[in-house]
C-alpha cells in the first residue's frame, strides 16, 4: 500500500474503530509518522516560541450551527486568517444547535480527513469528548472557540471575553434599565450549551448581591437557537409572567427573536430586553425603541483568533499550557488557566454607537 493511502486508511480506522486497534495497525499514530509530529502529540511536548508558522495546514471549522449568521461571520474571520497564513480552511457542521450526535460525526469526519487542526464550538460540554480525544491522539490539534468542551478534551479554548464579565454585565445592564426592581427571565439557547450555561451561572451569582434584592429571576427558557422556538418561548414567558419587567437573552438568535416578538406587542419598550446580539440584527429594534442596549464581541475576530491559535498549535509554537505566549496578527496573547485564551472585552451597543458597526 502506498504511504499516503495507508495513512488515509489508518485515520479512517481510528475514526470509526477503537483507537487501540488503529494504533496497533498503524504503529501508534495514524496522522504522520515523523518523529517530531509524534512528539508534538504527547502531553509532555514543549512549546517552541521561535518555531516558524507552518504553511499549507488545513484547519476545519465546526460551529454549533452552520446557518447561524453569527457563525457565518466567525468562520469567515477564520477563513481570512488561514488564507493569510497560507493554509486551507474548511467548514462542516449541523444546521441545528441541538444536534450533538451530528457534531460528533463531524469531528470524526474531520479526523478521517486528516486535517491538521480543528476549531470547534461545542453544543455540549461532554458529548464530543471521546471523538475530540481521538482526534488529538491522531495528532490533530483541537481548539474550541465560542463554546468550550472539558479542558482535557481540547488543546486550547479561544473565549470571546471573560465569561464572568459577560454574565455579570448582562445583569448590570438589565438592572439599570428596570430600575433594580421586578421579575426577570432568561431566554437561552440549547439547554446543554456550555457557553450560555457558564454565563447564566455568573448571572445568578451576580443577582445574589444586595443591590438586586428586589429583582427576581422567575424562569430560564430555552429557544435552542431556533428563531421560531425562541419567538414562541418569549411569547410564553409573557403569558406566564404578565408582570415581567425584563429579559436577558445571551444568544444572537434568541435576542433577535425576542426583540421581534416584543416589537410587535403591547410590551414594546415596557419589557426591557438585553443580552448578546449582532448590531446588524438588532439595529432596527434599537431604533424603534424595543431595545436600549446589548453587547457582543466581533465574531470575525473570534474566528480569526481561533484560526491563528490552531496554526500556532499545529506549528509547535504553543501547546496550550498556561503562561505560553504567541502572536496573533499584531497582538500578543498569553494562555491562561486551563488553556483559555481571551479575545478581549465585548462592546456595549446602544442608539449612540450602533451605526458604527457592520456585522
Ligand atoms: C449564538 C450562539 C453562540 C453564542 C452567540 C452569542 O449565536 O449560541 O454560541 O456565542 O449566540
Amino acid at each position: 500500500m502506498r504511504k499516503s493511502s495507508l495513512r488515509r486508511t489508518c485515520a479512517a480506522l481510528a475514526a470509526v474503530t477503537s483507537l487501540a486497534l488503529a494504533a496497533t495497525a498503524c504503529g501508534g499514530t495514524t496522522k504522520n509518522n515523523s518523529k517530531s509530529d509524534d512528539a508534538a502529540a504527547t502531553s509532555t511536548a514543549k512549546a517552541d516560541p521561535n518555531a516558524a508558522l507552518k504553511k499549507g495546514l488545513t484547519v476545519g471549522f465546526l460551529p454549533k450551527q452552520v446557518n447561524n449568521p453569527y457563525f457565518t461571520s466567525a468562520d469567515k474571520g477564520g477563513e481570512k486568517a488561514l488564507t493569510e497564513l497560507g493554509g486551507t480552511y474548511k467548514e462542516v457542521g449541523p444546521s441545528s444547535a441541538t444536534d450533538t450526535a451530528g457534531q460528533v460525526s463531524y469531528v470524526n469526519t474531520l479526523t478521517q480527513q486528516q486535517v491538521n487542526a480543528m476549531a470547534v464550538s461545542a453544543q455540549d460540554p461532554g458529548a464530543l469528548c471521546t471523538a475530540l480525544k481521538q482526534a488529538m491522539k491522531n495528532n490533530i490539534k483541537v481548539v474550541t472557540y465560542d463554546s468550550d468542551t472539558k479542558a482535557d478534551c481540547r488543546n486550547a479554548f479561544v473565549s470571546q471575553a471573560s465569561a464572568e464579565d459577560l454574565g455579570r454585565t448582562e445583569v448590570q445592564l438589565l438592572a439599570e434599565q428596570i430600575g433594580y426592581k421586578g421579575q426577570i427571565a432568561i431566554l437561552s439557547a440549547a439547554q446543554t450549551a456550555t457557553n450560555q450555561n457558564t454565563w447564566i451561572g455568573y448571572m445568578k451569582d451576580e443577582l445574589k448581591q444586595d443591590k438586586y434584592k428586589n429583582i427576581k429571576l422567575v424562569k430560564v427558557a430555552y429557544g435552542n437557537d431556533d428563531a421560531q422556538q425562541s419567538f414562541q418561548q418569549t411569547q410564553g414567558l409573557l403569558q406566564q409572567y404578565p408582570n415581567l419587567k425584563g429579559i436577558i437573552s445571551p444568544t444572537t438568535v434568541g435576542i433577535k427573536a425576542a426583540a421581534q416578538y416584543l416589537s410587535g406587542s403591547k410590551y414594546k419598550g415596557k419589557v426591557k430586553l438585553t443580552g448578546l446580539g449582532t448590531p446588524n440584527d438588532m439595529r432596527k429594534y434599537v431604533k424603534n425603541g424595543t431595545v436600549d442596549a446589548f453587547e457582543l464581541w466581533d465574531p470575525a475576530k473570534l474566528g480569526d483568533l481561533a484560526a491563528r491559535t490552531a496554526v500556532a498549535l499545529a506549528s509547535g509554537q504553543i501547546t496550550g499550557k498556561e503562561g505560553e505566549t504567541f502572536k496573533a496578527g499584531d497582538t500578543e496573547y498569553t494562555i491562561g488557566k486551563d488553556g483559555v485564551i481571551n479575545l478581549g472585552k465585548p462592546t456595549v451597543f446602544n442608539a449612540k454607537n450602533i451605526d458604527q458597526f457592520n456585522f
